[in-house]
């Protein structure tokens, strides 16, 4: 029994079959050569590109980039966007609920180039953001606003429209780190207005290996490459080179084709679905579980106890989170323990190593009761 979907997903038929036919009878180097088989593979990788601006409501398929993951469309960001947009002394804001890699990336960029980088506060309690302390942040003098969309550790979920029109009406640039939402609910990047959205494959049933970038138009078309090599020239001299525009300025050798089409095949699979009824599955099951774990004498819920996404995050004060996970995971119940990657959170709310259970469309209610169930059993094995 699988909850540990928060860190990655398990692909259904429909994406493996789509990988084991594109590997069977696609497969070659996309945009190079003039045979069939190139055509067909680079049709099937820019149809997946048009299904991503659709997945996410883009303009156009130009403002999509394929790259590894999450981590990598935020790097890309810090390091590109950031090469040319800053001035020594700016401000760069984000959250003090972030995973590392919405932190990291900036931190180094605020290094390299002498910035401010200011955290956005959580409250002391529930960790839900502070937003007037973040409008309180979101000044002049700052150029980008970067937040998760869904807290990876508190399912918290971020007014992200709110905090793109505060980050816009001081002409900050906006980053949505979407992991841990795109494919948990519907998303429109207009709606929202953000400038930059990353999210990963892998945790929306897709392949390892790919994820997205979305970036609006103007931004993508005056940023420079991250990566050079083949693939993102139109012309090359022995001293320099004329670089295509985006995406393909952004995407730099040979790129994970197949992890593309695996990625429409989620695409396709979780809109037959319905986003929208994904969403209210898996916060139902958190909400339910959140219920009867709080039930358990001495049991610490992190997070808000309403209006959270599908995972429920907890520790037992007197039984360590590892034991716990292990414990669960010799009754075959798969979650996470530790600090989930967000180290300054866990600081700022005092969280011990926590353990968290994150659900997803094929987990039902019957299995968050065999985790209450196996919790209780923990609490009683190690008499707290
Ligand atoms: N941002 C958030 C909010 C995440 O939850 C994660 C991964 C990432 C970024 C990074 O994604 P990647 O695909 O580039 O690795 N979060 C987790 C997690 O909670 N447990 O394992 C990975």
């Amino acid at each position: 029994m699988y909850l540990d979907n928060a860190a990655t997903t398990h692909p259904p038929l429909a994406v493996t079959t789509a990988l084991a036919r594109y590997h069977a009878e696609t497969h070659a180097n996309v945009h190079r050569a003039a045979h069939t088989l190139a055509g067909r593979a680079t049709a099937a990788y820019e149809t997946a590109r048009e299904r991503t601006a659709r997945f996410l409501h883009a303009r156009s398929a130009e403002e999509i980039i394929f790259t590894r993951g999450t981590t990598e469309s935020l790097n890309l960001v810090a390091q590109s966007w950031g090469e040319i947009f800053l001035q020594p002394g700016d401000r760069i804001v984000v959250t003090e609920m972030e995973h590392h890699s919405n932190l990291v990336p900036w931190q180094r960029l605020a290094r390299s180039r002498r910035l401010e980088l200011m955290l956005a506060p959580v409250r002391a309690g529930d960790g839900a953001l502070d937003l007037a302390a973040a409008a309180r942040l979101l000044t002049p003098r700052t150029k980008l606003f970067a937040c998760a969309h869904v807290s990876n550790v508190l399912g918290a979920v971020n007014p992200v429209d709110e905090l793109c029109a505060l980050a816009r009406a001081c002409g900050a640039v906006s980053v949505i780190d979407a992991a841990q939402s795109a494919g948990h609910r519907p998303l429109d990047v207009r709606a929202m207005d953000c400038d930059f959205l990353a999210f990963s494959g892998h945790k929306m049933c897709g392949p390892t290996g790919i994820g997205v970038l979305y970036g609006r138009a103007e931004l993508l078309a005056r940023m420079p490459p991250w990566q050079t090599g083949g693939e993102m020239v139109e012309s090359v001299r022995a001293a320099d080179a004329d670089y295509m525009p985006p995406p393909l300025r952004f995407e730099a050798g040979t790129p994970h084709i197949a992890g593309a089409v695996g990625l429409h095949a989620a695409m396709d699979y979780l809109d037959g679905i319905g986003r929208d009824r994904i969403q209210q599955h898996d916060q139902d099951l958190a909400a339910y579980a959140c219920d009867r774990l709080a039930e358990i004498n001495g049991l610490k819920l992190a997070g808000p106890r309403h209006g959270r996404a599908g995972l429920v995050t907890f520790h037992l004060p007197d039984v360590q989170a590892q034991d716990l996970a292990l414990f669960a995971d010799a009754r075959g119940i798969a979650v996470r323990a530790g600090h989930h990657c967000a180290m300054p959170l866990a600081a700022r709310l005092n969280l011990p190593a926590t353990v968290r259970a994150s659900f997803y469309l094929y987990n039902t209610r019957a299995e968050a009761d065999r985790l209450v169930e196996a919790v209780q059993a923990a609490r009683e094995f190690y008499r707290v």
